[in-house]
């Protein structure tokens, strides 16, 4: 089967997050699109325009994958980011390095051109460079065959997604002429040079030198040397031939691939593929496990941390090479953790308020409740459970008294005192089920909100408070609501809680992952929303 590795995150765009990627078993290095399905129109021009493209200044489609919520882009990868931040960077380009830009990106435009492409929106961020500096046409989702109407193409896409297509032609056609018009001025040191204009089409068409040398070789030492070169013998199946649409000429510069149509009829094949396994249920997109290595370390140079156990022996060249193993092994922040629960980082809540005068028990104080008798405590768990069972009623009043017994909760659950008994007790079941018994979706937020604390304060589990079973509950909950991302962002935080207090709880045993069973299905789940991400938290103002 095939498989992808994600690696870090390399960049985004509107609704879309580029990987850095690797096919497993593989040493090639590739760029990963995860795009939200919203875009399918954009991504799948992209597609019908690039497949078929191969030229060194334009960045090579490879495959696509689809997923519930998402396509996949596998596409070449071009390690020196964007024009645009090479001119944000260095704000001033020298001559030579303009000149050499220009050059490629000619080279491109006028390869794309002669494919029957209009680029359409050519801006610096759509440029990217490759290691050695090339530059590369990247992002043809607003580009079209020329003459066409990419508004039709897109209600096509969009008509044969949802099965209204009826595969005609797109017929409505504009003639573009968004033509490279390179002068020759003495900047360009006859780089470029013109060698045709045709008189039907009011258009210029220019040559230049390919053999102009990559980055850092100073252009200007060898430009007057050079002669001039058509980039039309560049292209695969290039060159001068008949011309498409009526003009005539031998020399008439022409679509590159003339019978070759970008309608959709030509497109029921170009689908993206399932990128679930069908007979093992895998992914084809695997998370890396590793972090990459943010920088490297030398045997001299042991990495700044604090030593584990094991360290203490002498320092030995092989506890030296260990030393450099680990520090690419582990970052720092694998060992940091960071509490996910009104963690402002990640999602600012407002502070709970609850009123005293209206709530259904006592407003004890987490004071007060450490020092309750323990037939005082009892009967304190039995009016909560009851309250928040109480199902028959579900008038505004009873809703609202639920919502105000539940800010309670939250209040006392942030203590650790009372979360750990708290937990341990009958209260944690009953909140479990109100996930799914609640009357309403505010009443399970805030459900979950206590569960969360909870576990993010409580300090000892007891073996037979049934945590699977909340874990179960969060792991449905996320699957049937998998393309809800505000409802996911709050179930999410506490099924991180109750995993890592099931994994710091068992961690203490003797014989730790015997006690506390996490389904595999919530591993699942979880890779899942971390593999395919979400919107961005909202500021919740509840
Ligand atoms: C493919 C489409 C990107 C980005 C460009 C969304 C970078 C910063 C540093 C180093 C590399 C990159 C980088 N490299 C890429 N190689 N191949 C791609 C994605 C081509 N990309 C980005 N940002 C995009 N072009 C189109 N959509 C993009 C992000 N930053």
């Amino acid at each position: 089967m095939e498989n992808f590795i994600l690696y870090e995150e390399i960049g985004t765009g509107r609704k879309s997050v580029v990987y850095k990627g690797r096919r497993k078993g593989s040493i090639n290095f590739v760029a990963i699109i995860c795009s939200d399905k919203s875009k399918r129109h954009e991504i799948t021009n992209h597609v019908r325009l690039t497949h078929d493209i191969k030229h060194e200044n334009v960045v090579t489609f490879y495959e696509w994958y689809e997923t519930s919520n998402h396509l996949w882009l596998v596409v070449e990868l071009c390690t020196g980011g964007s024009l645009e931040s090479v001119i944000t960077q260095d704000e001033c380009l020298s001559e030579d390095v303009v000149r050499e830009f220009a050059i490629d990106l000619v080279k491109g435009l006028r390869y794309i051109h002669d494919a029957g492409i209009v680029f359409s929106d050519l801006t610096p961020s759509k440029i990217l460079l490759d290691g050695p500096g090339t530059l590369k046409y990247s992002n043809f989702c607003l580009s079209k065959a020329e003459g066409e109407n990419l508004e039709e193409f897109f209600a096509l896409v969009t008509a044969e997604e949802t099965g209204g297509g009826d595969g005609k032609e797109n017929t409505s056609r504009r003639n573009i002429k968004n033509r490279i018009q390179v002068t020759a001025h003495p900047f360009w040191r006859g780089v470029f040079s013109e060698v045709h204009t045709s008189e039907e089409e009011e258009e210029e068409d220019v040559s230049f030198s390919s053999s102009v040398g990559r980055r850092g070789v100073c252009a200007s030492s060898q430009s007057s040397a050079v002669t001039p070169v058509s980039v039309t013998s560049q292209g695969p199946g290039g060159g001068y031939r008949g011309v498409q649409g009526g003009a005539t000429g031998a020399e008439e510069p022409v679509c590159m691939h003339p019978n070759k149509s970008f309608r959709l009829d030509n497109m029921t094949e170009l689908r993206p593929k399932s990128a679930l396994d069908k007979d093992t249920r895998e992914s084809i997109f695997l998370l890396s496990s590793c972090p990459t290595p943010r920088m490297s370390c030398t045997a001299r140079d042991p990495p700044n941390r604090t030593p584990l156990p094991q360290d203490s022996v002498v320092a030995s060249g092989l506890n030296d090479i260990s030393y450099c193993i680990k520090d690419l092994v582990y970052t720092d922040s694998d060992l940091a953790v960071t509490p996910i629960m009104d963690n402002p980082k990640i999602l600012k809540t407002a502070p709970v308020r609850y009123d005293p005068k209206t709530l259904c028990v006592r407003a004890y104080s987490v004071e007060k409740l450490s020092c309750l008798s323990s037939e005082d405590w009892r009967g304190f768990l039995q009016q909560l459970c009851s309250s928040l069972e109480a199902q028959a009623d579900k008038t505004t009043a009873a809703v609202r008294s639920k919502l105000n017994l539940l800010c309670y909760l939250c209040t006392i659950a942030a203590h650790k005192d009372t979360a750990t008994r708290l937990i341990n007790s009958q209260l944690f079941p009953v909140l479990t089920q109100q996930l799914r018994l609640a009357p309403n979706w505010d009443v399970k937020f805030k459900v979950m909100r206590v569960l969360g604390l909870l576990a993010s304060h409580c300090i000892e589990l007891r073996e037979e408070t049934p945590v699977t079973e909340a874990v179960v509950m969060f792991t449905e909950l996320i699957r049937e609501n998998f393309r809800n991302s505000k409802l996911k962002q709050c179930l999410l935080p506490p099924l991180g809680e109750l995993l890592y207090l099931i994994a710091t709880q068992e961690e203490k045993k003797e014989h730790p992952g015997e006690l506390w069973v996490v389904p595999a299905a919530a591993y699942t789940v979880l890779m899942r929303c971390l593999r395919e991400g979400g919107e961005p938290p909202q500021l919740n103002t509840d």
